[in-house]
């Protein structure tokens, strides 16, 4: 859309937020409209004052529209270049979203690769369990990623046939020395654009230091230069991701040949604390977020069964027949124990 005011003409296009830091947002425009003169470019800018006021929070994942001016950009030949602080570029509208996460904090995810390492640090299972129920909650498909298999492998490969047996995508692999990580990359270039052809989004996310940024730069090389950018020293000098960075998908090239199925993030990791700042639902909805636990449920002998230590309960007799995993189990109680007194759970407002 062109519009003319006071002689300047203004342009809308519409964009996928890949960043935002202190309220400036990475945005990269469609490459669809060849009369908007920055379709296909990526931009920085800010939101309109409106979200703020409405406590609207644009996160990565975020479809947008944009509007700027013919003063965001300047011709250099037969090359455009955006404005570099994007002061005549502003995030006019927020397409409605998919679906919205705190940790990480990001909109319309349609992949979540869960990572964790056998060791250093030690997996917290329960928190592995609850990002698995949450993605499966936001009809986010999780796929789980055991790192550091060096460390530990036969605890490794343990964990890899607990979440294979529950059901679940899961690959064992190791940075450091490379076994797994082309089953990996098969398995990701494997996957083909969602029905509508739109790109699918993908997320990496786990407790910090378990390697999540390690491993995407060996999944795709051409990340590598970058990653320096969006992480940070700690105080014990090792890197640490800040913020969520998604890679467009055109930089992401696997070592034989480009790859263009997905857009992929970088998350910070998560801390103990920011457990308890999750997002959640409902107690009810708890067991169906249980992917082995769905073939039961409906099965035992009280209607109002909560599964936790009911007489003939059918996921009872399935975690002693063995056919559930007990930390997969214990994982469901402590769920269950944190939402049994949370009613109705209110998600906390975001600010900019
Ligand atoms: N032994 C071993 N060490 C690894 C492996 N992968 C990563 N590391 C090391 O683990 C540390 C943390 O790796 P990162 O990739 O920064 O971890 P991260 O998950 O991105 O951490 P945050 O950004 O803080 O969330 C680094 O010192 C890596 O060298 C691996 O497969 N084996
Ligand atoms: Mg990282
Ligand atoms: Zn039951």
């Amino acid at each position: 859309m062109e519009q003319t005011t006071s002689q300047r003409n203004v342009y809308l296009s519409p964009g996928l937020i890949l960043s935002g830091v202190g309220g400036r947002y990475t945005i990269e425009l469609d490459n669809i409209r060849a009369d908007a003169p920055l379709h296909g470019q990526t931009v920085v800018c800010r939101a309109k004052g409106a979200f703020r006021h409405d406590c609207i929070t644009p996160l990565p994942g975020d479809r947008v529209t944009i509007s700027y001016s013919d003063a965001s950009f300047r011709r250099q030949g037969d090359t455009i270049l955006p404005d570099p602080d994007g002061t005549d570029i502003r995030i006019e509208k927020i397409h409605p979203r998919y679906n919205e996460l705190i940790r990480p904090p990001m909109a319309n995810l349609d992949m979540l690769f869960i990572t964790l390492a056998a060791a250093a640090p030690a997996p917290l299972l329960p928190m592995v369990d609850k990002l698995l129920c949450i993605a499966e909650h936001n009809r986010i498909e999780p796929v789980v990623i055991i790192g550091k298999r060096d460390l530990q492998p036969a605890y490794a490969d343990e964990l890899l046939a607990i979440y294979q047996n529950a059901g679940f995508a899961a690959f064992g692999v190791s940075a450091q020395t490379g076994e797994g990580v082309d089953a990996l990359r098969a398995y990701i270039a494997s996957q083909t654009p969602s029905a509508d052809n739109k790109r699918k989004i993908a997320a990496f996310a786990g407790a910090s230091g378990v390697g999540k940024s390690t491993l995407m730069n060996l999944l795709f090389p051409s990340l590598s230069q970058e990653t320096g950018s969006v992480s940070e020293k700690t105080e014990r000098g090792r890197h640490t991701t800040r913020q969520v960075t998604i890679f467009p998908a055109q930089r992401l090239h696997l070592t034989d040949g480009s790859f263009g199925g997905f857009y992929i993030a970088d998350t910070p990791g998560f801390s103990l604390l920011d457990l308890e700042r999750f997002d959640f639902f409902e107690k009810d909805d708890l067991p169906l977020t249980m992917r082995e636990f769905r073939p039961y449920l409906g099965q035992c002998r009280y209607t109002d069964c909560t599964h936790t230590k009911e007489q003939d309960c059918a996921i009872v007799i399935a975690l002693q027949q063995g056919k559930i995993a007990p930390c997969r189990h214990e994982s469901f109680l402590i769920m269950y124990n944190e939402l049994k007194d949370k009613r109705p759970w209110n998600k906390p407002q975001r600010k900019f």
